[in-house]
């Protein structure tokens, strides 16, 4: 199998929910010195691209997002340590969460990778997080950012509803805000009070530590 194949293998088996081979073909890709980066981007987060637009035509229903999805988490499982080496110091505590009424991770969980990568220490609160949990988190871990992921527009009203509470908790200006996730832009973050947004992880882990620089000179 050239590296090509692999690839081609990834993309079509995590279309069709096929985690055995998903797992399979991620560690000969490994094997054969392929690099995590990719691996997720020329095959993970493409197929599940497709599963997305699939779904969009009615091609696909949630089942069949859901074996995707499961596929493309039991890859993360391996690729994680691999994308989170780092000999980094600690530069920041992350707090990160889905919103309530929304189940899904894997964004989040990437970009958490990707945060761990590069130093921070991330405490990832699960999915379906209502406000009462981002606060809790807060005064208990005192975190310098606290991002928020939503992946339906049904669900991206809580980012405000979390900020509104957090700033009734009297806690707004102890941590920096960022959101994110596929249907999000910056236009709707800026509208609802986040202090940043990035498109992906890695856009993620820049915007967090220009942020964090920022705020520690300010
Ligand atoms: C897999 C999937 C599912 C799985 C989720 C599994 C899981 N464990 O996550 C399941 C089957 C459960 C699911 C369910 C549903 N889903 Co769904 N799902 C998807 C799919 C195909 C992929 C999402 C994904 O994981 N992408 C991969 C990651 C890597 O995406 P990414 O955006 O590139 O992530 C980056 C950024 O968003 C950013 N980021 C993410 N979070 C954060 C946070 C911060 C702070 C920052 C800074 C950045 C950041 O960094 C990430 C990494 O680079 C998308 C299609 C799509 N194109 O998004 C639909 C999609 C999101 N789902 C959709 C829908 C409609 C649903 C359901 C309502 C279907 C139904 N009728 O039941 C339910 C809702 C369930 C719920 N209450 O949450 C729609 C949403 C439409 C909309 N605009 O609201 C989509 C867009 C499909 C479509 N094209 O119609 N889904």
């Amino acid at each position: 199998m050239t590296p090509d194949d692999i690839l081609k293998g990834l993309y079509e088996e995590t279309m069709v929910g096929n985690a055995p081979a998903v797992l399979e073909l991620t560690n000969q890709g490994l094997q054969m010195g392929m690099t995590p980066d990719d691996i997720l981007f020329e095959a993970l987060i493409p197929s599940l691209e497709e599963v997305g637009a699939r779904f969009e035509r009615g091609d696909y229903f949630v089942p069949e997002m859901l074996i995707a999805g499961k596929a493309m988490s039991g890859a993360l499982d391996i690729l994680r340590p691999l994308l989170a080496q780092t000999g980094a110091e600690t530069v920041g505590t992350f707090v990160m969460g889905t919103v309530k009424g929304d189940v899904h991770d894997i964004g989040k969980n990437l970009v958490n990778i990707m945060l761990e990568g590069a130093g921070f220490h991330v405490i990832d609160l699960g999915v379906q997080c209502p406000p009462e949990k981002f606060i809790a988190a807060i005064e208990e871990h005192k975190p310098d950012i606290v991002g928020m992921s939503a992946f339906l527009t049904t669900t991206m009203p809580m980012f405000k509803a979390n900020i509104n509470a957090i700033e009734k908790a009297g806690l707004r200006d102890q941590v920096i805000i960022m959101v994110g996730g596929a249907p999000v832009t910056q236009e709707y973050a800026t509208a609802c009070g986040a202090d940043g947004y990035a498109a992906d992880a890695a856009t993620a882990v820049r915007r967090a530590k220009e942020l964090l620089a920022a705020r520690r000179s300010a």
